[in-house]
Formats: C-alpha cells, sequence, structure tokens
C-alpha cells in the first residue's frame, strides 16, 4: 500500500506566532508531500528490482528510502509532537526520565538547544529512548535520517532544516528553537516513551 500525507492535527496557522502558517503550509503540503511522493516511487522501483532479483539495483534505491523514508517518517512525528496547546513543562513518567537523564529540564532544553544549534547543514535534534541503556538520550542526525538506525526510539525531534524557519526567522536559528519549545507538545512525548517502553 502507498504511502500518504497525513492530516496536520491543527489548522496551518494553529502554532502562530511561534510557527508562521505560510512556513507550515510549505512546510506540510510541498516538503512532507514530496517526501512521500518520492518514497512510493522509490519503493515501486525497489519492488522491481527485487522481482528481476536485480540486487545491484536494489542497492542503489537504499539512498532514496532512506532520505524520503526518513522524511516521512520525522515529519510525521514532528506534526504530532507539536500543538497549538503544547508548551510548558512535561510532567509524569517524561519529567522523572529527563531528570534522570540530564539533572533537570533546564539542563535538558540548553543542551538540547545548543547542540540542535549548531547541527552544520540540515538536520534534526532528537530526544530518544534508549533501549539498552533503559533512559532517555539526546541525538542529533543529518539530512533526514533517523534515530532508529542506530538503535534509539524518537520520542521528540526538531527540524532545524532551514525551510523549517527561514521565512519568519531568516538565519536566526537559535530564535526557532527557543520558540518551538512555546508548542512542544509533551503530552505526545509521554505517549512516545511508554511506546518506546512497552
Ligand atoms: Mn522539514
Amino acid at each position: 500500500m502507498a504511502y500518504a500525507l497525513p492530516d496536520l492535527p491543527y489548522d496551518y496557522s494553529a502554532l502562530e506566532p511561534h510557527i508562521d502558517a505560510q512556513t507550515m503550509e510549505i512546510h506540510h503540503s510541498r516538503h512532507h508531500a514530496a517526501y512521500v511522493a518520492k518514497l512510493n516511487e522509490a519503493e515501486d522501483a525497489l519492488k522491481g528490482a527485487i522481482e528481476s532479483g536485480d540486487a545491484a539495483a536494489a542497492v542503489k534505491l537504499t539512498g532514496a528510502i532512506n532520505f524520503n523514508g526518513g522524511g516521512h517518517v520525522n515529519h510525521s512525528m514532528f506534526w504530532q509532537t507539536m500543538s497549538p496547546d503544547g508548551g510548558g513543562v512535561p510532567t509524569g513518567e517524561i519529567a522523572a526520565a529527563i531528570d534522570d537523564a540530564f539533572g533537570s529540564f533546564d539542563s535538558f532544553k540548553g543542551a538540547f538547544a545548543g547542540q540542535t544549534a549548531v547541527i552544520q547543514g540540515s538536520g534534526w535534534g532528537w530526544l530518544c529512548y534508549c533501549p539498552v541503556a533503559k533512559r532517555v538520550t539526546f541525538t542529533t542526525t543529518a539530512n533526514q535520517d533517523n534515530p532508529v538506525k542506530t538503535g534509539l526510539k524518537p520520542l521528540l525531534g526538531l527540524d532545524v532544516w532551514e525551510h523549517a524557519y527561514y521565512l519568519n526567522y531568516q538565519n536566526k536559528r537559535p530564535a526557532y528553537i527557543e520558540a518551538w519549545w512555546n508548542v512542544v507538545n509533551w503530552d505526545q512525548v509521554a505517549k512516545n516513551l511508554q511506546a518506546a517502553r512497552a
């Protein structure tokens, strides 16, 4: 079955003033839509390669599947972990997990914002659950790589591709990150932690 662009759980203007409506519309309806379309194309081509027993053709497609599949997975989580009712501080299990790993929520925020701001080029900052260490951790990925590739389970991702903020924040990535905390949907992040631990 082909992948489909998921609807946003809120209007394009719902995250203003922190993330503007035009950025949200272009990001969702053009960028995410393109990842979905190209992922479907690559998977169709992969089926053809498998059916014809062409391993070299299949290997050649893995880059497109990683990039566009990552783009689809990453953005699908990104929309869900933002909300017009977001922001504030996490509570319950997720708050305890963050305190345990980072010392405090403020310490986590500082580390997350600082490390995500300095990603070179395009990429993502992530709060993840490590099923080996059984604790949450921070990581960054380049381009559309997803932390599942290194065995981590992503709980919250921040897109710092310029398309995510340039219309409103231009080159001021740290200002975009600072604003983004106001829309983080901690209820969803808490659900993601529960699912990751299950
Ligand atoms: Mn993006």
